[in-house]
């Protein structure tokens, strides 16, 4: 359903009003944005993303974002939209440049269907939607990529409310669709996951103290980054460092994926703010601004190096 109003940064929306957000910018943008469908989710919803790629250069390098794995991190979503609307629509020639350095690739609910049962069933839910043989439901698809899976911090069990990490490596056709479409881009440099609400960044690998062959170069260009977001709000973040060092061990995330399976150099997850995946509409411009400021940072100190 197309939407012309009734869509702000002071309130959480549900899958359908956010489709109709990116469709909206998609039609008034048509000649350099486009609407993107990775698949299907196990319910049928789409996986819609919104690809802005302005005609300034040819072949200019992937920048992805994912969020919304987790149903209950309602402030990702919220985040990535606005994160699109400056994009679309800021005066600031830093942010302008920011759009036109890459080809983005957005996909603000990467997990429809448990955002969706978040927003009408349960707020706490977390996982997908997939019924088990058990009947049970749901698989965490933060443990379901098939790079080490199952190897630390994911539950065998398909009752488990928080970390199954599913029957294989890939059950969950969302995260599957999610991989195939990302193996379909060439050229891609960064991958931005976000979660909520640790307050960190974090790099891979997340599930080994082993640090990547350019954790330097991750870690000062995530400094960078930090460094910039802070300066908006005065929010201090943990890291950056690894997953496994600054958080826990976890095996499946999408993140040890696209960085060693996939090969992608710039790999990074941002732990947003809130408190019990809690965080007041009223405030959803403030973490908006933070990580607009934080992917700008980014994107210059990677330029820089
Ligand atoms: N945190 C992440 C989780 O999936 C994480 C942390 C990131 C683990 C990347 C593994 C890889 O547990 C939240 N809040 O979900
Ligand atoms: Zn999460």
């Amino acid at each position: 359903p197309l939407r012309k109003e009734g869509f702000s940064w002071t309130a959480y929306y549900d899958v359908d009003s956010i489709y109709g957000y990116l469709q909206n910018v998609s039609q008034q943008n048509s000649n350099w944005t486009q609407l993107v469908v990775a698949g299907k989710s196990y319910e049928g919803r789409q996986i819609v993303g919104l690809r802005i790629n302005t005609p300034t250069a040819v072949d200019k390098p992937v920048m992805f974002i994912e969020s919304g794995i987790h149903a209950r991190e309602w402030i990702t979503p919220a985040t990535t939209t606005y994160f699109i609307n400056e994009l679309m629509t800021s005066q600031d020639p830093e942010i302008a440049a920011l759009r036109d350095s890459f080809d983005w690739h957005i996909f603000p609910t990467v997990n429809p269907d448990g955002y969706h049962y978040s927003f009408t069933r349960d707020r706490m839910w977390r996982k997908t939607r997939s019924r088990s043989s058990n009947g049970c439901y749901g698989a965490d698809p933060n443990r379901n990529w098939d790079y080490n899976w199952m190897d630390y911090g994911a539950s065998k069990n398909p009752c488990n409310y928080q970390t199954y990490g599913g029957h294989s490596p890939f059950s969950e056709v969302e995260t599957r669709t999610l991989a195939a479409y990302i193996s379909g881009l060439e050229n891609m440099l960064g991958y931005v996951a976000f979660h909520a609400d640790a307050q960190m960044l974090l790099l891979p690998y997340s599930d080994s103290t082993e640090h990547t062959a350019n954790y330097d170069d991750l870690k000062q260009i995530g400094e960078t980054s930090l460094k910039y977001g802070y300066a908006v709000n005065k929010a201090k973040y943990e890291g950056p460092g690894t997953a496994a060092e600054l958080l826990y061990k976890a095996s499946g995330g999408s993140m040890d994926w696209v960085r060693h399976a996939h090969g992608t150099p710039l790999v990074y997850t941002y732990e947003l703010r809130g408190r019990y995946f809690h965080w007041p509409p009223s405030r959803i411009h403030e973490q908006g601004d933070e990580v607009t400021q934080m992917l700008l940072g980014l994107a210059t100190e990677a330029r820089n190096l």
